[in-house]
């Protein structure tokens, strides 16, 4: 009697990213986007590697859809590229960008496959980042231009929009430190783009829900922000300050309750924020049905100066230390601590009452081998450790909603290992692997596994 189930009609699936998965980025009319410039710039991803092949996606699509419905897979959560839709970001839209997801869609559907579209994932058309990007208001109103064309074509198919995947890597990582897309080092300009893609989710769920969309959210990396010694005021302290520039700087105006005073107090040390406008507020809060909730591993912080750490939250600099990860760490040297999901699953049911929550990216990155890269290997990928991984966060999710909490269901990153960005080829996310030698897909042991939880609905 040790099985854990999980409720009905939760959903199970996993999630990719156009940028990451598809290739052919120079086919059908697509413009080029910032990963595509980023990636060629030097020094800024892992040995020059592009999204230019990727995992061929956008030629494979139905295989790798027949073989999701192999898998078990009930939900698929993919990204829709805007440089395929609008190559200059704004204006008439391109008709064979689109038909790439009709069929993708048509496809899924044909295989009883429920489609999860992520309106954006990163892949900013570069001639907007030309114009300013996120820092750029009129940005966020072309982001609305978009999702309407988008929904155009889709919406008569697909139930289940969200606007934006994780702002705070836009936002810091785009134009905070610069490991991303587009590569900028600026506090202001970081906050900026954080209001900007906030105001750009608002506008885009305004303009969807007129148009009838019935499920409409967007996705977070919310952090579990934790305080290095529980009985320290200094880390305490550290812990609001990063808790507010991570999670409330998003949470609290997503559900009505505007920017939190901390956090504008620290925003305005460091940009004059003429860029907030009366009413902003309100856009930012239309109603959304999901939440979407990415989580791979915990922070730790402590109030002093030190450590190498921090510099992705503009302001924190030389006021907050994170500590160095500890314990069982990840390929990517995250550490491994599913207590922290069900701790951060149990503040947000706590602190935004009412919203409903889904696990749209949760897995890790391990050395895993097959093919090509593999000569002597038996054809098998024995991922023991990412089972682990998985079943440990599952178990996480499963205590949550034992405590109370609504999570609807789970997707696990990432279907097929692809390009982890700053990363490139090297770090490996699939329950598939992929040989990029030959586009080779193998399911791994992980992915065998899934398949029996998701058929029993539990562990
Ligand atoms: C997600 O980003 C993305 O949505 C997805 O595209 C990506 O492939 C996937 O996760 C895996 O990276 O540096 O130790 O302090 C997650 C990005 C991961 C950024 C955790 C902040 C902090 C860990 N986040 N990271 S650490």
């Amino acid at each position: 009697m040790s099985e854990l189930r999980f409720p009905e009609n939760f959903v199970w699936g996993a999630a990719t990213a156009a940028y990451q998965i598809e290739g052919a980025t120079q086919e059908d009319g697509r413009g080029p986007s910032i990963w595509d410039t980023f990636s060629r710039t030097p020094g800024k991803v892992f040995q020059g590697h592009t999204g230019d092949v990727a995992c061929d996606h956008y030629h494979r699509y139905a295989d790798d859809v027949a073989m999701m419905a192999e898998l078990g897979l009930r939900t698929y959560r993919f990204s829709v590229a805007w440089p395929r839709i609008q190559p200059d970001g704004t204006g008439p839209v391109n008709p064979r960008g689109l038909d790439f997801y009709d069929r993708l869609v048509d496809t899924l559907l044909g295989r009883g496959i429920d489609p999860f579209v992520t309106l954006y994932h990163w892949d900013l058309p570069q001639t907007l980042q030309d114009r300013g990007g996120w820092t750029s208001r009129e940005t966020a109103e072309h982001f609305a231009d978009y999702a309407v064309a988008v929904l155009g074509r889709l919406g008569d198919r697909v139930r289940t929009w969200t606007t934006l995947n994780e702002p705070w890597c836009s936002a810091y990582l785009g134009y905070g430190n610069g490991v991303h897309a587009p590569g900028e080092r600026d506090a202001g300009a970081a906050f900026r783009a954080v209001h900007h893609l906030l105001l750009g989710h608002g506008l885009a769920t305004r303009a969807l829900r007129a148009a009838g969309v019935a499920t409409l959210g967007l996705t977070l990396n919310p952090a579990d922000v934790q305080p290095a010694d529980a009985d320290s005021e200094a880390d305490a302290a550290a812990v609001r300050l990063v808790d507010g520039l991570h999670n409330r700087i998003f949470l609290d105006p997503l559900t009505g309750a505007g920017y939190p005073e901390d956090v504008l107090e620290h925003v305005a040390r460091h940009v004059e924020p003429t860029f907030l406008r009366d009413g902003d507020e309100k856009i930012i809060a239309a109603p959304i049905d999901l939440l979407g909730v990415n989580y791979y591993s915990p922070a730790y912080v402590a109030g002093r100066s030190g450590g190498a750490g921090g510099s992705a939250y503009p302001g924190t600099e030389g006021v907050v230390e994170f500590l160095p990860p500890v314990g069982p760490l990840t390929e990517m040297g995250w550490m491994i601590e599913p207590a922290g999901l069900t701790r951060l699953l149990e503040r947000i049911g706590a602190d935004y009452p009412g919203l409903p929550l889904m696990i749209t990216e949760n897995g890790g990155a391990f050395p895993d081998k097959a093919g090509a890269e593999d000569p002597d290997g038996t054809g098998r990928v024995a991922d023991t450790d990412r089972v682990a991984y998985l079943d440990g966060h599952l178990r996480a999710v499963h205590r949550a909603i034992a405590r109370g909490v609504d999570v609807r269901g789970y997707l696990v990153w990432s279907l097929l290992d692809n390009f982890e960005w700053a990363e490139g080829y090297r770090k490996r996310f699939g329950i598939v692997h992929v040989d990029y030698l030959t586009q080779r897909r193998t399911p791994k042991e992980s992915a065998r596994w899934y398949r029996e939880v998701i058929s029993r609905n539990g562990l």
